[in-house]
């Protein structure tokens, strides 16, 4: 990625960061500036927001909602579940680290870059005759930020440096070459701010001199100069916040202290390197490399521009490894880079779609490892949340609503039509399964499944018969803020997404305790409840509801599409298992639309790979990929793509940016459905292609070659043995010369079972189009652990 003008505003700026520690750098050659965050600086300290009065008021809620007065439920459940103070922390910001230069202003030959191979920010730039260049990265292995500044003449290096931060306690230089800022996070609604952070900048400098002047530092004439950045807080974890920021801070100074440059950034290379090598993407290159990257993107609609899509696919994978590292925490709205202390959405985690979407490319862009912050999040949330269930909804388990933060709030953060849906906990509990279905690892399977398990349990207790079919179902619920056109409220009973949730979570939980041999009588229990689940229907329009009731309208084009969870990220949809849910699926897909909010197109490039349609996948990369104005603050506008790469709702949000990874995969690999399908949605004008390293169901590492949109090689490697089925477009599949034995029936290797749903109401009215397939193959490899498959096809 590269520019030729420096950043103004934060979304052109480029971002860094380690999953711990990270920055926005503007590359300004007067005036640089680092933006610095650190993933643990939030308001507030260890909280919670249960609504106590929950119980007086559920039994009425429910009533209300089986007898159509949603305006009387609405009002309970904003007085006895919505939280009565706290809606969630804010991920705050630690500061600036600011280098004012003398006599820059006038600088010619402007270049700077992100390169995404090395996790390196770059800007080069001349002053008469002397190149300057900057180099910034943040190291994993070394937990600094890193800040080389060089010059091509002999001390040629002037500049003051200083902090600044609108929550420091206190700034100032603690010798010639040391700066230091101390700050505590904001107090907000009622929970006092106690992360305390501690940050240091070393300027280690060869020639010149170096001078305190007050709180700042200035450099004279160097040759070179090298500046680390330390941050830590007091955090420990989401209960306590007895660390001392101070002595950690100090501490991995000192260690990155003893380390030559060069050392530093060999150890970053190799750790970044480590992951982000695991996946090569080629869609082949054109004329447009030439331009910077905020033209190429802003012709991109109108242009002929493969490898920005390969580029944006790779920033994707980039921004994941840099967010969200063993260890720590998980990515938020905005990563792990923010720049207000009053962020959108408090940039915390949106768990009703967003932070799940967030990981959706983890597994099969095979950076399983970035998956764990997420992992743990969730047995944490058990943790807290089974004092919700208790307290507000008198159940046994765990549950947690739409949104949570770093202090694991479980309540119910917003008013009734957002906030109230208590399958936050149901939707990110599907990942531990997930993990599972790449890995095979049963030690980790046992080290989750005891909160799969509790997760059920809060169902068992709270589910209840709806009158009409005696189906067992949620309420009081929303399908994802959207309320049914008409009604007064999102507060209903039973919507298909709730169906959904609990058809992949009873269904593996049983899954996992039949492979971890455990808890027969409860997987029995269990079974009955799915048993009576609503299944998922099809209305009027041939669509399938959102609802119980027929109540979608076509007009309908909010973003939230969450009835098609059961097509994606879950596999309930299939086109060679359930072809009418399929149809319908896509019938409502359609009336929906295109455009709307970055995450949303970026959800949409998924659905429609799902759907196996490649050029409309291909339309809504277009569609995202439509430069948004990084002067225009604010909400509003349409959704796309800042400057930077980042992702616009608008305003920034990091979810669009994973989900449209995650989308570019399926449209070249899909594993959900009973075989590892090969470029299943290829759209027609990525002709010639290849990549290479994906993950799929079952522990097998993909690469795929292309040309003239036919497959032509296919690698494979096998990390847990075992048949290995391939779906293929049309091809004749040899490997060593010998056909392979086409296949049928179910798939032997168990990682590969399909999910059987219920057969779906169909209403007599459905208009039921032909799903429209192209033909494809199915193979059986049967595989050894550790061995490498070389696939041929021919046409
Ligand atoms: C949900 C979405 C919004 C936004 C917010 C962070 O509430 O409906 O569009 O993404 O999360």
């Amino acid at each position: 990625m590269w520019y030729d003008k420096p950043a103004k505003v934060w979304n052109e700026a480029l971002p860094i960061g380690n999953g711990r520690i990270a920055a926005m750098v503007f590359g300004d050659p007067a005036k640089e500036k680092l933006q610095l965050n650190e993933s643990s600086f939030w308001s507030g300290g260890p909280s919670r927001n249960d609504n106590p009065d929950g119980l007086k008021g559920l039994d009425s809620i429910r009533y209300y909602i089986f007898n159509g007065n949603y305006t009387r439920a609405n009002n309970l459940s904003n007085k006895f579940l919505t939280a009565k103070q706290l809606h969630g922390s804010m991920f705050q910001v630690i500061g600036n680290l600011n280098l004012a230069f003398n006599g820059t202003e006038n600088y010619t030959d402007y270049y700077r870059e992100l390169d995404l191979e090395r996790a390196i920010f770059t800007t080069t730039y001349k002053v008469g005759n002397v190149s300057y260049k900057r180099e910034v990265f943040a190291s994993q292995p070394d937990q600094v930020i890193v800040l080389k500044l060089t010059a091509s003449e002999l001390g040629k290096l002037s500049f003051t440096a200083n902090f600044d931060s609108e929550l420091q306690k206190s700034v100032k230089a603690l010798d010639a070459h040391t700066l230091e800022m101390t700050g505590l996070s904001g107090t907000h609604e009622g929970v006092t701010g106690q992360v305390k952070f501690d940050t240091r900048a070393k300027i280690i400098t060869s020639g010149g001199t170096t001078t305190v002047s007050s709180d700042k530092i200035n450099v004279s004439n160097a040759n070179e100069v090298t500046i680390l950045i330390s941050i830590a807080t007091n955090f420990v974890d989401y209960k306590t916040l007895t660390a001392n920021e101070v002595e950690k801070c100090s501490n991995y100074l000192a260690s990155a202290e003893t380390k030559a440059y060069p050392t530093l950034l060999k150890n970053h290379i190799f750790a970044y390197q480590k992951y982000f090598k695991r996946v090569n993407f080629d869609l082949g290159t054109s004329a447009a490399v030439q331009l910077p990257t905020d033209q190429r993107i802003k012709n991109f609609s109108k242009s002929i521009d493969p490898g920005l899509v390969s580029m944006y696919y790779q920033f994707g994978r980039y921004l994941l490894i840099s967010s969200s590292q063993p260890g720590g925490q998980v990515a938020n709205l905005q990563g792990i880079w923010n720049g207000s202390n009053n962020p959108a959405w408090d940039s915390k985690y949106t768990i009703n779609i967003n932070t799940e979407m967030n990981y959706w490319p983890a597994e099969k862009c095979n950076l399983t490892e970035m998956h764990e912050p997420l992992v743990e999040m969730i047995k944490e949330l058990s943790e807290s949340g089974k004092q919700t269930a208790k307290v507000m909804y008198g159940s046994n388990g765990w549950v947690a609503h739409h949104n949570t933060d770093i202090w694991r709030i479980t309540g119910v953060v917003d008013f009734a039509d957002a906030g109230q849906w208590p399958m936050g906990g149901a939707w990110l509990s599907q990942h531990l399964w997930e993990k599972y279905l790449y890995s095979g690892d049963l030690k980790y399977l046992d080290s989750v499944y005891p909160v799969l398990k509790s997760a059920c349990e809060f169902y068992k207790d709270f589910l209840i018969e709806e009158p009409t079919h005696k189906w067992l179902v949620v309420s009081p619920s929303v399908s994802p803020e959207n309320t049914p056109t008409g009604h007064p409220s999102a507060l209903v009973a039973g919507c298909t997404i709730d169906n959904q949730l609990l058809f992949d979570l009873f269904t593996k939980t049983i899954k996992a305790a039949k492979l971890l041999k455990k808890d027969p009588a409860l997987m029995a229990d269990f079974q009955k409840i799915l048993d009576r689940l609503p299944p998922m229907q099809i209305g009027r329009l041939g669509q399938l509801q959102e609802w119980l009731e027929d109540w979608d309208n076509p007009k309908d084009q909010n973003r939230h599409v969450s009835h098609l969870y059961g097509l994606f990220p879950s596999n309930q949809i299939s086109p060679f298992n359930t072809p009418k849910l399929f149809d319908a699926a896509r019938t409502s897909l359609n009336y929906r639309g295109d455009v709307s909010t970055g995450w949303s197109m970026g959800w949409k490039v998924n659905f429609w790979a799902r759907l196996l349609d490649g050029n409309h996948a291909r339309k809504l990369i277009s569609d995202q990929l439509t430069l948004v104005d990084p002067f225009k603050g604010g909400f509003g506008g349409g959704g796309g793509t800042y400057p930077n790469f980042f992702d616009a709702h608008p305003p920034f949000q990091i979810d669009g940016n994973f989900g449209c990874t995650s989308g570019i995969t399926e449209m070249l690999l899909q594993s959900q459905d009973g075989a590892i399908h090969i470029l299943p949605a290829l759209p027609d004008d990525w002709k010639k292609g290849s990549i290479t390293g994906l993950r799929t169901y079952g522990g097998f590492d993909v690469s795929i070659t292309w040309e003239n949109n036919q497959v032509q090689k296919i690698n494979i490697t096998s990390h847990l043995g075992g048949n290995c089925r391939l779906r293929v477009p049309n091809d004749v599949v040899l490997v060593n010369g010998k056909v392979l034995k086409q296949a049928s029936g179910e798939n032997p290797n168990p990682f590969f079972a399909t999910v059987k749903v219920k057969d779906p109401l169909i209403s007599s009215k459905a208009n039921l189009n032909e799903v429209n397939l192209k033909p494809t193959l199915l193979y059986d490899l049967p595989t050894e652990a550790g061995k490498t498959y070389t696939i041929i096809c021919k046409k």
